[in-house]
């Protein structure tokens, strides 16, 4: 199959204007079924056509309210049903976040993410965050953040505040979805992925993948996020961390040249998009982090912290870039 000059139109629209034809989940499992030099060659060669190979952009995530959560997504430490050890905190203050951001500016990220443990925030929660938000922007930094669901109204209100990205992932194909969220749907994050969108905010939007899904789950959840109009410009690629008291712990883990092939399939899917590698850094060798930036992965999370779990620390990702030849992104 051969779909590749569809992706590579020099007369697009807007910067992720999908595909002529919407990738379908068939055509992505042929690429993943590609033989793995020849899935490389062809995700880099996309990669290369659109972006500095070298250059990775980095965000910084804090947790600006952790745990307590009503929702019963089967990967989360932060859902309140599972006992993981993750205490209920309140929400953190305006200084809080400012100094976290000032650190993460001076560390080199370009971006900062806030994250929140909500099924959506109540207006009096969204005014707070809306605080965060200028203060993160005043430090000079790309604002980004993931608060869960958003009624009619929030969205404009976070980009009048100055918003430049919202999280907010569908996590799995919607054939697999069911067996790991059920309090809320699919057609629930695609409104409020709607609501971002129409709101003029830039949508970050990516899936887990290592939760015991098929082959065809993750090239069904790779053709949904490309078969978006226009798709996200920012796309994370989770590898499931898992947390003991989670429903997901315990679950084979994914091979990571798989793990490795599904970045690739992000890159030659949404050629124009950020692709991110995510959760699940901490865990990977340095030599298949390599694999993923050579895949098209040219953005990370960075610092030693993602929401609740662990990540590579600054100097060991400083370590690997210099060892091979990366530089940061500066937006
Ligand atoms: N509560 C909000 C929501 O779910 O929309 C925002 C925060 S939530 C923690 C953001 C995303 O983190 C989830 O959609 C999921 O993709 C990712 N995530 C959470 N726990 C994870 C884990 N154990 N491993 C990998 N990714 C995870
Ligand atoms: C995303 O796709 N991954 C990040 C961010 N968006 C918010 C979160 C990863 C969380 C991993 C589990 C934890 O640290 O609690
Ligand atoms: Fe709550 Fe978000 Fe975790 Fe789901 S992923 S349990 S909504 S914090």
């Amino acid at each position: 199959m051969e779909t590749s000059s569809l992706n590579e139109r020099p007369t697009a629209a807007a910067d992720t204007t999908p595909a002529a034809e919407p990738w379908s989940a068939d055509a992505v499992e042929a690429l993943f079924a590609l033989p793995f030099n020849d899935l490389m060659h062809r995700a880099h060669g996309v990669h290369r056509r659109h972006f500095d190979p070298n250059a990775v952009q980095l965000s910084t995530l804090l947790s600006v309210k952790t745990g307590g959560c009503p929702e019963d997504c089967g990967y989360c430490p932060q859902a309140a049903r599972y006992h993981t050890g993750v205490a209920d905190e309140a929400l953190l203050s305006v200084e809080q976040v400012t100094a976290a951001a000032r650190l993460a500016k001076q560390n080199g990220a370009t971006r900062f993410c806030m994250g929140a443990a909500w099924r959506g925030p109540k207006q009096r929660e969204l005014d707070r965050v809306i605080e965060m938000v200028k203060a993160v922007r005043a430090e000079g930094l790309e604002s980004c953040a993931t608060l869960g669901l958003l009624k009619a109204g929030q969205a404009e209100q976070l980009k009048a505040a100055g918003l430049d990205y919202y999280n907010h992932n569908i996590d799995a194909s919607p054939e697999f979805y069911g067996e790991i969220i059920t309090t809320r749907t699919q057609d629930d994050r695609l409104e409020t992925l709607e609501r971002v969108r129409r709101a003029g905010i830039h949508v970050c939007c990516g899936g887990i993948v290592g939760m015991g899904e098929s082959r065809r789950a993750r090239a069904a959840l790779i053709a949904q996020l490309a078969g978006m109009d226009p798709y996200p410009e920012s796309v994370p690629i989770n590898n499931l961390v898992q947390v003991p008291g989670t429903p997901l712990h315990g679950t084979a883990a994914l091979d990571s040249l798989e793990f490795v092939r599904t970045v690739a399939c992000a890159r030659i899917t949404m050629p124009k998009a950020m692709v991110r590698l995510s959760a699940g850094r901490e865990a990977m060798s340095e030599a298949v982090q390599a694999l993923c930036f050579f895949a098209g992965a040219n953005s990370i999370f960075y610092g030693e912290k993602l929401l609740t779990t662990g990540n590579p620390d600054v100097e060991a990702d400083r370590a690997l870039f210099a060892k091979l030849g990366l530089h940061p992104l500066w937006c």
